[in-house]
């Protein structure tokens, strides 16, 4: 072979001649060969041969004389497929899928993993250790992070192992109870009374999740919104009567369980008892499939939220 080597991972790869055709996704390629991806990756050939037969795809290159190698990029790929199938994902859901989606997978297993101890206090009833990881996990992160990096995923492994039936409804209910209250917690120590623009934070009638809305209430408060986190579950009037008194300009629902049929009209008759001056917007599951209303902004993602709030309290800092 000619061409010049270098070290990667450890490992010394071939630069191909200059002149030859490059690989797919890379102008210069590096070659690696087989056995040294296979020992990067830890997989043996068996199981790539099979990955390879099973969905009928390459996940290797070959040269002209049919040796086959692999480019750095495929074997931080084949890493990506091997860290989902170890974290318990089956080869034929995730061969399609693009590596950022499988870093993704990777990440979401790695919090969930984090999160094993916590899960295992709240298995076991166990309050006070529970409430000892909560406290270590807001001192560490800060409480926006906390909110959305530990709150959110957590609040999510406690449903699925309820729904599955692993976790009881006892041990939702001392979960959700210790949440609630530290992020009221949080909420007090960062009261809304001297930010510039005013907001309220509820759910709809007939939503009694709220823990997405106290989130989302605090996230507002860092971006410098004085949110009012109202409770949940309130008629349409009560909402109205709470967004005047307390000269709301932005009105923020959250939804984890709306049913669209109730959801929507309601928002309707919402929307239009307002003042046109008054922003209303929605976010969290229970809108994903909601339809495109005017005077309605609707938030897919928790950080387009952030912006937004950022931006409107900039925009109220200039004008005062
Ligand atoms: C705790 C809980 C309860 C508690 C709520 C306690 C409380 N005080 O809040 C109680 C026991 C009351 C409850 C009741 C019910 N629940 Co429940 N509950 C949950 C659970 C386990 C956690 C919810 C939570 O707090 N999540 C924390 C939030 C922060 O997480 P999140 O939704 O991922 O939020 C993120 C985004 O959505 C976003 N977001 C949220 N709101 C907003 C708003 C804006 C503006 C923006 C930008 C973003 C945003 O921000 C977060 C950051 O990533 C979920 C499981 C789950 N997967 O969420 C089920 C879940 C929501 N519940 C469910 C169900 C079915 C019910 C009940 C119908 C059960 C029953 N048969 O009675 C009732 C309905 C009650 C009602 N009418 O509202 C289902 C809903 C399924 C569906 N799509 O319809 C879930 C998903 C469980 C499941 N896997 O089946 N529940």
């Amino acid at each position: 072979m000619s061409g010049s080597s270098m070290k990667f991972g450890g490992i010394r790869v071939h630069e191909p001649e200059m002149g030859r055709p490059a690989g797919y996704g890379s102008r210069v390629m590096s070659r690696i060969s087989m056995s040294d991806a296979l020992r990067m990756v830890g997989i043996s050939k068996l199981v790539l041969h099979a990955w390879e037969r099973r969905y009928e795809r390459q996940l290797a290159e070959r040269t002209d004389t049919g040796r086959r190698y692999f480019t750095p990029r495929q074997v931080e790929h084949l890493k990506l497929l091997k860290q989902c199938t170890d974290a318990g994902h089956r080869i034929g859901s995730i061969i399609d899928l693009p590596p950022a989606e499988l870093a993704a997978l990777v990440r979401a297993h790695e919090k969930r993993a984090s999160l094993a101890p916590l899960m295992d206090a709240i298995l076991q009833m166990d309050a006070a250790g529970m409430k000892a990881q909560l406290a270590a996990h807001l001192a560490a992160e800060g409480p926006a992070q906390f909110a959305k990096e530990t709150i959110a995923p957590l609040m999510r492994e406690v449903g699925r192992q309820w729904s599955d039936g692993s976790l009881s409804i006892a041990s939702e209910h001392m979960v959700s109870a210790e949440v609630r209250t530290m992020l009221a917690a949080c909420l007090d120590a960062l009261p809304p009374d001297q930010m510039p623009v005013r907001a309220v934070v509820s759910t709809m009638e007939g939503e009694q999740h709220e823990i997405g809305s106290m989130l989302i209430t605090l996230l507002a408060r860092q971006a410098g919104i004085g949110a009012l986190y109202l409770g949940p579950d309130l008629p349409v009037e009560e909402i109205i009567r709470a967004a005047c008194a307390s000269k709301a300009g932005i009105i923020c629902l959250s939804s984890l369980y709306g049913r669209l049929r109730v959801l929507e009209p309601k928002l309707v008759a919402l929307r239009s008892k307002l003042d046109d001056t008054v922003e209303l917007w929605i976010g969290g599951p229970g809108f994903t499939d909601i339809r495109q209303m005017d005077g309605v902004r609707h938030f897919t993602d928790v950080a387009s939220f952030e912006d937004a709030a950022r931006a409107a309290a900039q925009r109220a800092q200039l004008t005062d």
